[in-house]
């Protein structure tokens, strides 16, 4: 049977692979429950110390799939509230808490749930060709996924209103400039580029990723005091690991530092 979403261990990179290319990577309980179960092992295999996400065909993701029968013409009212409950919102909580980074590359288009998962992750990467689409108010619902969250936060009220309000398509390279992601990128050079990205993460310091990712996290809640604090108790912990003794000797004695000891 096709697997929904593939996973593929390039030393230490977790490459998940969104595998619905007929339907444009549209998101399905099953495929969201593969993500889940994927991510969960990107997390408590020491190995692995990055993730990669993209997906397969010309699609990135086209959001909740349509006709996996959420809506049910003539049939009884469905709860997309415990819809979002039981799939999306614990996704988008179990990627915000991997205390590891995840690169996404976004190879086509990401619509619906689909563009708000994609901003989940750590380092945004897509391909010139490929959009970004709040199709929410197309059939009559809000953002979810946390796109009402991500959006204002990432590039302003006006510019969040405006997408998720008029649900007009936001090419990549407009996502760049706006600072909705970190480039756009020729379509030929994404999936090495992104390759590129995961495995230069995957040979930095572990803790201070998993401490970077948490800290600026927590600072769109924050206060400066509470960020102040929590910087002092992070410093203070990496100082003592043996990551920042390597670092500092790598850089005394002129070479590249090694964390990957062990
Ligand atoms: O239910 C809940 O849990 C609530 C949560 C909802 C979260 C959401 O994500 S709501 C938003 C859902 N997504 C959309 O509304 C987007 C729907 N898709 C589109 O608007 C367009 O497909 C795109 C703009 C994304 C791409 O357009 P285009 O022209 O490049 O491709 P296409 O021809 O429309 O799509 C290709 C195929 O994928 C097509 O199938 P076919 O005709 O070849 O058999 C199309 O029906 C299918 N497809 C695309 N999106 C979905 C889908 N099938 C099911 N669900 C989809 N979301």
């Amino acid at each position: 049977m096709t697997e929904v979403v593939t996973f593929e261990r390039d030393d230490a990179v977790a490459i998940l692979t969104l595998n619905r290319p007929d339907r444009l990577n549209a998101c399905t309980t099953d495929m969201i429950a593969a993500l889940r179960a994927h991510l969960r092992r990107v997390a408590e295999d020491p190995g692995l110390r990055a993730a990669l996400l993209t997906g397969a065909g010309r699609g990135f993701c086209a959001g909740q799939d349509l006709t996996e029968g959420a809506v049910a013409p003539g049939g009884d009212p469905v709860d997309l509230g415990a819809a979002l409950e039981s799939r999306f919102n614990p996704l988008a909580r179990q990627m915000r808490a991997l205390p590891k980074p995840i690169v996404v590359a976004v190879n086509g288009v990401a619509a619906g749930v689909g563009a708000n998962l994609a901003l989940h992750g750590d380092i945004v990467l897509a391909a010139k060709s490929a959009r970004f689409l709040q199709a929410f108010v197309k059939i009559g619902l809000m953002p979810d996924g946390g796109g009402t969250w991500s959006l204002p936060r990432l590039i302003g009220e006006a510019r969040a209103k405006g997408l998720a309000l008029l649900g007009e398509p936001l090419p990549a390279e407009q996502a760049a400039a706006w600072g909705l992601i970190w480039r756009a990128v020729d379509d030929a050079d994404l999936m090495p580029e992104a390759r590129a990205l995961a495995h230069r993460l995957a040979g930095q310091s572990a803790p201070a990723l998993a401490a970077i990712k948490s800290a600026i996290q927590a600072a769109a809640t924050n206060s400066l005091d509470a960020q102040l604090d929590l910087e002092r108790d992070g410093q203070r912990a990496l100082g003592a690991g043996e990551d920042f003794a390597e670092g500092v000797a790598a850089f005394l004695q002129k070479r590249a530092p090694n964390f990957r000891r062990g």
